[in-house]
């Protein structure tokens, strides 16, 4: 990992943790919106319409945070839209995320960089902060638009409708309450639970967010025992942004970030609603595990310092689920 301080890149591992070994994660700081036209959003400044071809993703297979954008991009049918650059697996210490040639990479046929940092300081010369995937480029104007995923695919799921985007509105109105409630929770507990997990160094930390992981996963087994989807009868954001996490689970969480109380695939309805969304249509061809493990357990040095990525484990989510069933009452 690394960071960037006045425009200059330091390979160390940022302070993401206090002393009481406690993972905490940076805030993204590019925060405007594209919008239909050109209006600032909710944060950040005008000047991002929405326009064919003028956007490009930086992206990370691996990233359950970019996933969300790359399965919002590819439901809501945006690939003549949003073009896609993808960073090679291995995020190391002196470089931070790159584009060197590897399995999944997609160089940056944009900004013809190696090296995603200088994708930021072309930005903001002396941008300070975390460089992080996924970035939102816009390549008319050569700026970051927003390097925050939760509002990237607010964006995708809604600005470009006008133009010919594919019908579908993963965030109604109507049931935006409890949406928001659910990602909060599901947010703290089992998205960054996982990190929290994983990047602790003390041991009452990792206790802590294991214990809060699995209650919220107890608690979505539950409610997914009842319905087929986390939020009214349809698809929704909230189910992107639990899937990404969900499907990483047994191949890199299990392990890596040793959340071992159980394993995914021990949750009848979890198991069951995550083959459901793998299923939905597009969503597949988003997730790529052989390059998520190579990312996770090759990059990260202090937690698997041989770099030693598992076989395992065997998985077949393509098997018959029975998530139809809910159809009928909802
Ligand atoms: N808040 C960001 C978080 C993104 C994030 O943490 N991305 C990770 C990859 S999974 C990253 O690029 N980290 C860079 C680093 O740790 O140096 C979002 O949701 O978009």
């Amino acid at each position: 990992m690394g960071f960037l301080v006045n425009g200059q890149w330091e390979p160390v591992w940022y302070d993401t943790e206090t002393t009481q070994g406690e993972f905490k994660r940076l805030e993204p700081v590019f925060r405007n919106w594209i919008t239909t036209d050109g209006q600032a959003g909710p944060t950040g400044t005008a000047g991002f319409k929405a326009e064919a071809n003028r956007y490009h993703l930086y992206i990370s297979l691996a990233c359950p945070w970019a996933h969300r954008t790359m399965i919002m991009r590819q439901i809501k049918g945006l690939e003549a839209f949003i073009s896609v650059s993808v960073v090679n697996a291995y995020m190391n210490d002196a470089e931070g995320w790159t584009f060197h040639e590897g399995a999944g990479v997609v160089e940056d046929n944009v900004n013809h960089k190696t090296l995603l940092h200088e994708i930021y300081t072309l930005a903001e010369p002396n941008f300070t902060g975390v460089v992080s995937v996924p970035l939102l480029w816009d390549k008319k104007l050569k700026t970051a638009v927003n390097n925050e995923s939760s509002e990237i695919i607010r964006m995708l799921n809604s600005a470009f409708d006008h133009l010919g985007a594919k019908a579908g509105d993963y965030y109604p109105a109507s049931l935006r309450t409890e949406i928001d409630e659910i990602n909060e929770f599901v947010y703290q507990t089992i998205n960054n639970g996982v990190y929290r997990a994983g990047f602790a160094t003390k041991q009452a930390p990792y206790e802590r967010a294991v214990t809060k992981l699995f209650a919220a996963l107890d608690v979505c087994e539950a409610r997914l025992s009842k319905q087929r989807f986390l939020v009214g009868n349809q698809l929704t954001e909230a189910d992107i942004r639990l899937f990404t996490t969900l499907v990483r689970f047994d191949a890199v969480y299990y392990g890596h970030f040793k959340c071992n109380l159980k394993r995914l695939v021990d949750y009848p309805n979890l198991f069951n609603y995550l083959l459901d969304i793998y299923q939905h249509q597009g969503i597949a061809q988003t997730v790529d595990l052989e390059y998520s493990k190579a990312h996770y357990y090759g990059s990260h040095d202090t937690i698997n310092p041989t770099g030693i990525i598992p076989l395992g484990p065997i998985q077949d989510f393509n098997q018959v689920h029975n998530r139809n069933r809910f159809d009928k009452n909802g």
